[in-house]
């Protein structure tokens, strides 16, 4: 993408419901972005290649762990500013929120809840400036959607634990200093491990050709008899709520992302209606591309302020795992399809990195699939207003 163009849009005035500490914060990230992310972004997509050197920059504009408190390198904001950071960012590109996500929301997060204060601060400020990368190893290859039947498992051998098994399809793990993974002990209990780079037997090799998120790095982690400290376990928490509640805060920042990048497809669509003249008038004149254009920004409109509700709920801490599916499930989905709609409205430029869109329409689909499935999600739902688990 050579120049962004993105002007904001906020069709209800939900922009009334920020504070002007939440307007800053969104005019700083968006002036971030556009600098050092918008120019490079296709390029990097194209090449399948990690943006490396932006790892230190989302560290200094506050991208890692806003919701962290400031003693352990975090930024002391509240939930709807991280929201805020996370539309800005998705909003260009998915893969680069998923770095920033994955490192203050399963990687900070996780340590900050459940670790010793001597682990969060050896950890958390090296991870919140982005000298440190870290990653969150759940996923294993037969364990995705039911992380609780996973088979990475330690034993005890006096001062350290030994590990073993493999995790899948780890945002950010190649080029990781740290990597937060859970395991069961003896007993089949799960357990949070924080695994630092060149331990003795591990391994992250990247998992090559995806055709999503191609400016993120995925990869596996590989434990083959790694001697971990036992102080390196974190002492805080046991069993799969562990892992399930950084998800929730993962989860949360992904339904704010989600909206970012619908409204930069609707952006783009928008003005390709106004310019691209067909029959001798621009093809926004037609009553079916305003009927596209039409309803991407009331779905988006309903989007924002779900989220915002959403984050109000959170920052009083009301919302329920439950809610936060909700917003998650439906902002992903109401992306995509808006995606798919901007697509069609741009016609065959819409399939070019000319233009955003195809990027980001390809990007959803891990959007949509990771951090609990479409599917997934709408089960969390169904759970929760019948009371009866259709998860067995
Ligand atoms: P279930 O028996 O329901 O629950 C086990 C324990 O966990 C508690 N719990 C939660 N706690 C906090 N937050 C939540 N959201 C929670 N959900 C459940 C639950 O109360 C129970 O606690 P306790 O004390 O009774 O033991 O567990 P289940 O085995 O039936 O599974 C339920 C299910 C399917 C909803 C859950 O496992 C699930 O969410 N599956 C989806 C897996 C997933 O989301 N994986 C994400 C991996 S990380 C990732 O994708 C990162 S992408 C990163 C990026 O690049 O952005
Ligand atoms: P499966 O669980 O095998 O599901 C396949 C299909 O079956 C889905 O459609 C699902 O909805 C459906 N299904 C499963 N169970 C049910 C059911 N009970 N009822 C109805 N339908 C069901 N994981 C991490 O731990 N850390 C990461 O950093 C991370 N990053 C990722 C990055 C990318 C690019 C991707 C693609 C994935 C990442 N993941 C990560 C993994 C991600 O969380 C899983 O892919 C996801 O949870 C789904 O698991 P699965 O792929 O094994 O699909």
């Amino acid at each position: 993408m050579a120049i962004d163009r993105y002007e904001h849009h906020d069709y209800y005035g939900v922009d009334e419901l920020l504070t002007e500490e939440h307007l800053l914060i969104r005019d700083s990230v968006r002036a971030w972005v556009k600098k050092s992310v918008s120019p490079i972004i296709e390029e990097y997509a194209q090449r399948s290649e990690f943006p490396r050197h932006l790892v230190k920059e989302l560290g200094e504009i506050g991208a890692f762990g806003p919701h962290i408190p400031t003693k352990y390198g975090g930024g002391g904001l509240d939930d709807i500013s991280y929201g805020i950071i996370m539309q800005e960012i998705e909003r260009c590109d998915s893969g680069i929120r998923s770095t920033a996500s994955v490192q203050g929301s399963l990687v900070m997060y996780p340590i900050y809840l459940f670790g010793s204060e001597a682990q969060k601060m050896k950890y958390l400020p090296k991870l919140g400036s982005g000298e440190y990368l870290g990653c969150f190893g759940l996923t294993e290859p037969d364990h995705g959607s039911d992380p609780g039947g996973m088979k990475t498992n330690f034993t005890d051998a006096g001062d350290h634990v030994v590990l073993n098994g493999a995790k899948m399809w780890i945002s950010n793990s190649p080029y990781s200093d740290i990597a937060v993974v859970w395991a069961k002990d003896e007993a089949g209990i799960i357990q949070g491990l924080i695994v630092e780079k060149g331990m003795e037997g591990f391994s992250a090799p990247e998992i090559h050709n995806k055709w999503s998120l191609r400016a993120s790095v995925t990869g596996e982690l590989v434990f083959d008899n790694v001697k971990v400290p036992k102080e390196n376990l974190l002492p805080g928490v046991k069993g799969l709520k562990g892992p399930l509640s950084c998800l929730n805060s993962a989860r949360y920042g992904i339904a704010w992302g989600a909206v970012g990048v619908a409204l930069d497809c609707y952006d783009t669509a928008l003005r390709y209606a106004k310019e691209r003249m067909q029959f001798g008038k621009p093809i926004g004149s037609f009553q079916l591309q305003q009927k596209k254009l039409a309803e991407m920004i009331t779905e988006i409109t309903k989007a924002q302020l779900l989220v915002w509700r959403l984050g109000v709920l959170k920052s009083a801490g009301k919302a329920s795992p439950a809610q936060i599916s909700m917003a998650k499930r439906n902002n992903v989905q109401m992306a995509l399809t808006v995606a798919r709609e901007a697509r069609q409205i741009l016609g065959g430029m819409g399939i070019t990195g000319e233009y955003s869109i195809m990027r980001h329409m390809m990007n959803l689909e891990s959007v949509v699939t990771y951090e609990g499935t479409h599917d997934i999600h709408l089960l969390i739902t169904g759970l929760d207003v019948t009371g009866l688990n259709a998860f067995g």
